[in-house]
């Protein structure tokens, strides 16, 4: 019992000099992750914000960034912030919405009617409320910073251009990880297999998938044309990013340091976006070069119906928000 007191007093005095005036003093390295390389816009926008942290506090405060999933994949870095293993990681609400059910909405097919929308609503009310769902969820243990753009969704494969939502007919097609988007690709008749975006390359290669779906930036840097070379422009979803901070590191800064942060992340939302729509272009001119073969879908209202089931099953409980969302122009 006395030792135990004694090992106690001991870890308390340890703490006191840990969190104590040398602390204030010394140096903040946030580390940051994104499963996007350097120069990807979600990757570029932090690694500028780290600079702006850095200028605004003389030094004391920067960002280190681990891209490219050094860390492991959008999963792993979800767990990584809940546990305060890193301080910022980028993900998409995608795999947010198990979790935090306002979230979900984002996540269903054709919510958005355009990118445009889309924006509206992030940036709007809506925006500012889910995130601090999000903030405020007792188990996510995350700071919603703000958000970020991802364009939309398109699925892409190695045996046919999708024109009619016939053509996903036995095709095995990996969807993010949250059953929303393994109940979309069956309800258009393919076969969604979910799985992390860190497996999916070797996935592609050994035929497990036949495809998989995503925005035009990260079919190119992720190199997946040399495996899909079909990309079809179904524009399913339009999925929001979210950078997000560890509720655990969060609560041990200052009040200034978190204003600052909170600041210097809404500046990165809006320069993020910009970065957005270049890479979207880029990205398109050098899938033509590559040789990708693209293909517009004639009848978006086809693939619209197709996935009524989903809106029957995950919509109903959210139809205020959904609403609310709608009305947004
Ligand atoms: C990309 C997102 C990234 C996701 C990835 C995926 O930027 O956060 O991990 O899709 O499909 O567009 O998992």
């Amino acid at each position: 019992m006395k030792r135990r007191q004694f090992m106690t007093a001991a870890a308390a005095s340890a703490i006191v000099a840990a969190t104590g005036p040398v602390r204030a003093q010394s140096k903040l390295v946030l580390k940051a992750t994104d499963v996007h390389p350097l120069g990807y816009p979600t990757v570029e926008a932090v690694v500028r914000m780290g600079k702006k942290l850095e200028a605004a506090t003389n030094g004391r405060i920067s960002i280190e960034m681990y891209p490219s999933m050094q860390l492991g994949g959008e999963k792993e870095m979800i767990e990584q912030a809940q546990v305060g293993a890193l301080h910022i990681a980028r993900i998409s609400v995608g795999p947010m919405g198990p979790l935090v059910p306002e979230m979900n909405v984002f996540n269903l097919p054709f919510v958005f009617r355009d990118a445009a929308h889309m924006e509206k609503v992030i940036d709007g009310p809506i925006g500012t409320e889910i995130m601090q769902k999000l903030s405020d969820h007792p188990t996510a243990n995350l700071i919603g910073l703000c958000w970020m753009n991802a364009g939309t969704r398109s699925v892409y494969n190695s045996k046919r251009p999708i024109t009619q939502v016939s053509d996903l007919k036995g095709l095995k097609i990996r969807m993010m990880g949250n059953p929303l988007f393994v109940d979309t690709m069956n309800a258009l008749g393919g076969n969604g297999v979910a799985m992390g975006f860190d497996q999916l390359i070797n996935a592609m290669q050994t035929g497990v998938v036949d495809g998989a779906e995503n925005n035009e930036p990260s079919y190119d840097s992720g190199q997946h044309y040399r495996y899909a070379r079909y990309f079809s422009r179904t524009q399913h979803l339009m999925i929001p990013e979210i950078l997000v901070f560890s509720k655990r590191q969060w609560n041990s800064l200052s009040a200034d340091d978190r204003a600052l942060i909170g600041r210097l992340s809404k500046e990165a939302q809006l320069e993020q976006r910009a970065l957005w729509y270049e890479a979207e272009k880029e990205a398109t001119r050098k899938m033509v070069a590559a040789g990708v073969i693209i293909n517009d879908v004639p009848n978006k209202k086809e693939f619209q119906d197709a996935v009524r089931p989903v809106w029957d099953k995950y919509a109903g409980q959210h139809k205020a928000l959904i609403d609310r969302i709608q009305a947004v122009n």
